[in-house]
């Protein structure tokens, strides 16, 4: 059986991957179907947008579809830049104008109000409407300059306060083993063969 990750994020592909190795499934990429447009994300929370990408790649493919919203949610910025994470600075933002802006709007921010959390969703949908979602979350703190090379997109300003290291300064399996795309992504495994049966069930 085949799966579609429905997401173009380089960073989130690499994660991803390497997770789903004990699911048993072939995992197939956007790439192979190069009529899927650019899927607009209207959802308030990171739930709805998984499913909106999940649900529109699994009815294009026709096969099941693996969708991930995630994002960084800022405590002293009231939650931003959360479901706006990808494009915090700008409709066409880069990881590096993101983490500037980031680092402006954090510049008066003393020490004990830098606390922020990561938050994934994934969600999966099957061509006869099975559907199931996982979340995972990981606390932190926003640095005062980027640090490490790893990982994407805020990892190079996100603290782990117990580890004393950015997202970016661990390596792939650390950073699955903490991050709330590996909590999410174990919760879906766990899940996973109660889905699976539902996929070959009628609608
Ligand atoms: P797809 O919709 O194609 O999956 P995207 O990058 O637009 O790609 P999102 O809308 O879910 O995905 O935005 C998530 C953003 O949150 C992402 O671009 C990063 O800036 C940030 N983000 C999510 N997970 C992260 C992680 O593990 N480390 C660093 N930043 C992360």
């Amino acid at each position: 059986q085949k799966i579609v990750l429905a997401t173009r994020n380089r960073g989130k592909i690499a994660e991803l991957s390497a997770m789903l190795g004990p699911l048993d499934v072939e995992v197939v990429g956007l790439d192979a179907f190069p009529e899927i447009g650019e899927i607009p994300e209207t959802g308030k929370t990171f739930e709805e947008n998984a499913l909106i990408k999940a649900r529109a790649v699994c009815q294009a493919a026709g096969l099941p579809a693996l969708a991930d919203d995630s994002g960084l949610v800022v405590d002293a910025l009231a939650g931003a830049p959360g479901v706006y994470s990808a494009r915090f600075a700008g409709e066409r933002a880069t990881d590096a104008d993101n983490n500037a802006k980031l680092l402006r709007e954090m510049a008066t921010v003393p020490p004990e109000r830098r606390s922020a959390h990561f938050v994934c969703v994934v969600a999966a949908v099957a061509p006869n409407g099975a559907t199931v979602t996982a979340r995972g979350t990981w606390d932190g703190e926003i640095a005062r300059k980027p640090k490490g090379q790893g990982g994407f997109g805020y990892d190079p300003l996100f603290l782990d306060p117990e580890l004393g290291m950015s997202a970016a300064e661990l390596d792939p399996e650390q950073k699955n083993a903490r991050s709330h795309r590996g909590r999410a992504l174990r919760k879906l495994m766990d899940i996973w063969p109660d889905f699976w049966k539902k996929i070959s069930a009628s609608p």
